[in-house]
């Protein structure tokens, strides 16, 4: 049986973009870092014979260079695995690439910028050819794999490509045609980070996704893909994938409803009533602070944040709430006040868009009411990502 795990967009050196104190800053860029490792002691776990990487291994304008001896370093750690790389747009093969200033491994393959070329298996009864193709530059427009097509159908065939899944793209467009008459059984991609495999056409097409999350959009499980396929000589019938969790930390979203809260303490405990102790030590979390708040209450979110710096090991707080004006004393027309004028005009210009039917204006010109308000009683405006 042929054992292949498929991974892509490392990211090594990346910086990040989670809510992080210096100290977790380093932390975490090195659980960055080190997920390679990780991968590589799933490899030797599982005794594949194949290891894919779809690209984005690292960051080329921020990655160390002893990163790279590192990692070269790491896989001659596995001889009898064979490791393919397709560099993708994080990290191309420009004259000073990183993959220029190491000397790999007899074991390892990186991939060349100069068309798709294809590496045979035989050894060790794998029959399998696998297909690869480097990013030159930073941007890649030109569907390069339009007519690509393998050159023995009767093996297992592997393309091993970092692209986009679309029409069109500056990313490496892949379309659903390409894929269907190429004759490759498995597509091993990189370039999206949330993993995700599909059947196109008899292919198995697989984005790996990022193995540890690098930003607070990697929402969910991350891992990598362990592919198995089972037929003597490979084809497509025989091939299984399957997502194996392997992030150390995962960013999770939780809602907190402020309504009816009329206290800062009963604030607090509402945030710290998300998961349980050890998940927010451990992960990164979301937070959307939503509901009709107490205008009196003055929250502080930056200090919120500081103060919770203990008990969440990343906390971003989304404030998606509305604080509860009263607007009612407003809405008199003997009222001649700044407050009372504004918001009477803006009403009249909602209830307008709202009759002709244009209620994207009418959401952004109720917006616009509250962060006016905001503005006048508060001295400032809380931005908003929704209004509910
Ligand atoms: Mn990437």
């Amino acid at each position: 049986m042929l054992k292949i795990v498929h991974t892509a967009d490392v990211h090594a050196g990346k910086p990040l973009s989670f809510e992080l104190d210096k100290e977790r800053g380093y932390i975490r860029r090195r659980e960055i870092e080190t997920g390679l490792w990780r991968i590589v002691d799933f490899v030797k776990e599982e005794n594949a014979q194949i290891l894919l990487i779809a690209g984005d291994l690292f960051e080329h304008l921020y990655a160390r260079p002893s990163w790279v001896k590192d990692a070269a370093l790491l896989f001659s750690t596995i001889p009898e695995t064979r490791v393919f790389i397709s560099p993708g747009n994080h990290d191309p093969l420009l004259p000073d690439s990183l993959y220029y200033s190491v000397d790999w491994p007899g074991n390892v393959t990186v991939f060349a910028s100069t068309g798709v070329s294809r590496v045979s298996l035989g050894a060790k009864g794998i029959e399998a050819d696998v297909y690869g193709l480097g990013w030159p530059a930073f941007v890649q427009r030109n569907p390069l794999l339009q007519g690509f097509q393998v050159k023995r159908p009767d093996r297992l065939n592997i393309v091993l490509l970092h692209g986009d899944l679309a029409e069109e793209s500056m990313y490496l467009p892949v379309h659903s045609d390409h894929i269907a008459n190429s004759g490759a059984d498995y597509f091993a991609l990189g370039h999206i980070h949330v993993p995700m495999a599909r059947n196109i056409a008899g292919s198995t097409v697989v984005y790996s996704g990022c193995p540890e999350p690098l930003g607070f959009g990697d929402e969910g499980q991350r891992g990598v893909y362990l592919v198995t396929c089972t037929g003597e000589a490979g084809g497509a019938g025989c091939i299984s994938a399957e997502f194996v969790p392997m992030a150390l930390r995962t960013v999770r979203f939780a809602e907190v409803d402020l309504t009816g809260i009329d206290t800062g303490e009963q604030v607090r405990n509402a945030i710290l009533s998300v998961g349980n102790p050890e998940a927010r030590k451990k992960d990164m979390w979301k937070v959307a602070l939503t509901g009709r708040l107490s205008p009196g209450i003055g929250l502080d979110l930056a200090g919120l944040r500081h103060e919770f710096i203990d008990e969440f090991f990343s906390l971003r707080l989304m404030p998606e709430f509305v604080l509860d004006y009263d607007l009612e004393p407003l809405m008199n027309p003997e009222n001649q006040s700044l407050e009372a004028r504004f918001v009477r005009r803006l009403m009249e210009i909602g209830q307008q868009a709202e009759q002709e039917g244009d209620t994207e204006a009418a959401v952004t010109v109720d917006r616009a009411m509250y962060y006016g308000l905001d503005a006048l009683r508060q001295g400032e405006i809380i931005t908003r990502r929704r209004l509910d």
